[in-house]
């Protein structure tokens, strides 16, 4: 029996990182805008290797790993957020425990992995923020399997990382013992006269959005020179499969 004096909380706005903004919907975005989304194979398929080892494909539908749906933002290094979107896919450390690492050749271990898409995109990641519980190699969005503007057929999503962690399209990733130069690397020119450039770790609750310029100054310079580059998504979000 509700007690008179018990009061209903409203419904909580939902808490985004500093200096990210909610939009509404999810736009297509990434460093390839200007491009349609690249082909790619029908089944979710991962090139597996290792710095020692010959690289492997893995069909992630033959995988008898248990399959998991979260709901999570994704927050663009740019500012915007798309918030509430429902993912399916196979956590990202029970993959790496149960895939990865018994075929690896013994030898040092493992701290970072190099994840590369079929759209030329490649970014490096520490292991362990790979190994977060809710980092997933996702299959399908909202239900459905992944769309070509949001990865097709296979994408990481890191949602305690910026957005370009979550890379899509993933074709490969490989293991490294010794961090690999570079920070991310597309086939595309950098945006902003190279001023993006990904943070090793890129979490977005401590606001690392740069590596060297505190984030009160990339803010308004990435939203200057980034978001114009929303409207072009959401247009590409609609854009059927090429
Ligand atoms: N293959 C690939 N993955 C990518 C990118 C890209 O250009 N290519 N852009 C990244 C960036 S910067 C962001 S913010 C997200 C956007 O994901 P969305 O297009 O599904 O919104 O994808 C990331 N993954
Ligand atoms: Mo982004």
């Amino acid at each position: 029996m509700a007690h008179p004096d018990v009061h209903v909380p409203p419904m909580s706005t939902p808490l985004l990182p500093p200096g990210q903004r909610a939009v509404a919907g999810f736009p297509r975005f990434g460093s390839h805008l200007h491009r349609p989304p690249p082909p790619v194979p029908d089944r979710p398929v991962l090139l597996v290797g290792g710095e020692f080892d010959e690289p492997f494909p893995v069909d992630l539908t033959d995988l008898d790993l248990p399959t998991t749906e979260q709901v999570s933002d994704l927050h663009c290094v740019s500012g915007w957020s798309a918030v509430g979107l429902r993912w399916t896919g196979v956590g990202f450390g029970a993959f790496y425990d149960h895939v990865v690492a018994p075929r690896l050749r013994p030898g040092p271990d493992v701290t970072h992995v190099v994840l590369t898409a079929h759209d030329g995109y490649r970014v490096r990641v520490a292991l362990a923020d790979l190994r977060e519980p809710d980092v997933l190699l996702a299959t399908g969005l909202d239900g459905a399997p992944l769309t070509p503007a949001h990865g097709a057929p296979l994408r990481l999503v890191s949602p305690s990382q910026y957005g370009f962690v979550s890379v899509k399209h993933l074709r490969g990733i490989e293991a490294r013992s010794t961090p690999p130069a570079g920070h991310r690397r597309t086939r595309s020119t950098t945006v902003a006269g190279g001023l993006v450039h990904g943070h090793r770790r890129a979490r977005v609750w401590r606001e690392e959005r740069h590596p060297h310029l505190p984030a009160a100054l990339v803010r308004p310079l990435y939203r200057l020179f980034i978001a114009p580059g929303i409207a072009l998504g959401a247009l590409g979000a609609h854009t059927p499969a090429a």
